[in-house]
């Protein structure tokens, strides 16, 4: 027996117990708890000190769509990425002390992130509508992930030829941002794809789209950048949710999980996205 079988099997029957003390002890039964999932890999690392760092879980049931928070990551406008000096050290075990504890300073649009009305209106930054204030259930839910074609930004006449059914509410757009990996480059590149004026109001007027997703750093075409965001913020009713890791992810309607961090007047924040199958 090999050390990875010898570890399944003590699993097996570590979740053994877990499943007869379930039954008898203070707790309910928990659908779920087996084998697999009774017993996690010790954060991952195995007896090897080496983390795991995954992408897909459990065989594709579930996908990461959030990027790493890593100096490669491109920043708006910025030629030379996130950068090393985002996170560092307060305190560190190397230098005497009893831990490790780190800060970090990132802008809050940074990476895979979520836009509050606050953005673009400063009325709505004024009377508070800020990251704080989003709708958990509109960022939690099913979803669809579409290819956009991939010669063109996203106008009213591609938003047409998309078809997307009235009733959907929350849609992730691929785009050959993907294809052109530029949330892996750390120079911004304009030439992003995105949504032209047109194509945010068609999307507006014509279907149930609450929750907007996208492959780069805006939603919104660089050259349409105040337009587009004007018109998906005004009604307060639309959410954006940017740089998603959309990478070899199966189009196809999921669960979506969004979770922003809880920024007071902020009108932005990062955001942890995963497709559930
Ligand atoms: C460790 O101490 C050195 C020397 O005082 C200092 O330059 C360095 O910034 C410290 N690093 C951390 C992570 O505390
Ligand atoms: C999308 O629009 C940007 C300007 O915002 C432009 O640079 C780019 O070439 C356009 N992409 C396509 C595929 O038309
Ligand atoms: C456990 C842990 O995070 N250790 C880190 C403590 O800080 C040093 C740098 O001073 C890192 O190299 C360790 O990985």
């Amino acid at each position: 027996m090999n050390s990875l079988s010898l570890f399944a099997f003590l699993c097996v029957i570590s979740a053994h117990s877990i499943t007869i003390s379930a039954n008898f002890a203070a707790y309910p039964p928990i659908p779920g708890v087996n084998a697999k999932e009774g017993c996690p890999l010790r954060g991952g690392g195995g007896d090897a000190l080496t983390p795991l760092r995954r992408e897909v879980y459990d065989n594709g049931k579930i996908f990461d769509i959030s990027h790493r928070y890593a100096p490669e990551l491109p920043v708006w406008e910025s030629s030379e990425g996130l950068g090393q000096d985002f996170l560092w050290l307060t305190t560190s075990i190397k230098n005497g002390s009893r831990a490790n504890n780190s800060e970090f300073k990132l802008g809050a649009h940074t990476g895979t992130h979520v836009d509050a009305p606050g953005h673009f209106y400063d009325n709505y930054y004024d009377a508070g509508f800020d990251v704080d204030s989003l709708d958990l259930k509109l960022l939690n839910g099913l979803a669809l992930l579409v290819d956009t074609p991939r010669d063109k930004n996203i106008t009213a006449e591609v938003m047409k030829s998309l078809n997307i059914p009235k009733g959907v509410r929350r849609v992730l757009f691929r785009t050959s941002n993907t294809d052109r990996r530029l949330m892996f480059k750390k120079e911004f590149d304009t030439s992003y794809v995105g949504f032209k004026e047109d194509g945010a109001k068609w999307l507006i007027q014509n279907t149930d789209i609450k929750l907007v997703g996208i492959d780069y750093l805006s939603a919104a075409a660089y050259d349409h950048s105040v337009q587009s965001h004007l018109a998906f913020l005004e009604s307060r009713e639309i959410i954006l949710v940017e740089g998603l890791k959309l990478d070899d992810v199966p189009a196809g309607v999921y669960s979506l999980s969004c979770l922003p961090l809880r920024l007071v007047h902020s009108e932005a924040s990062p955001i942890r996205c995963i497709l559930i199958t």
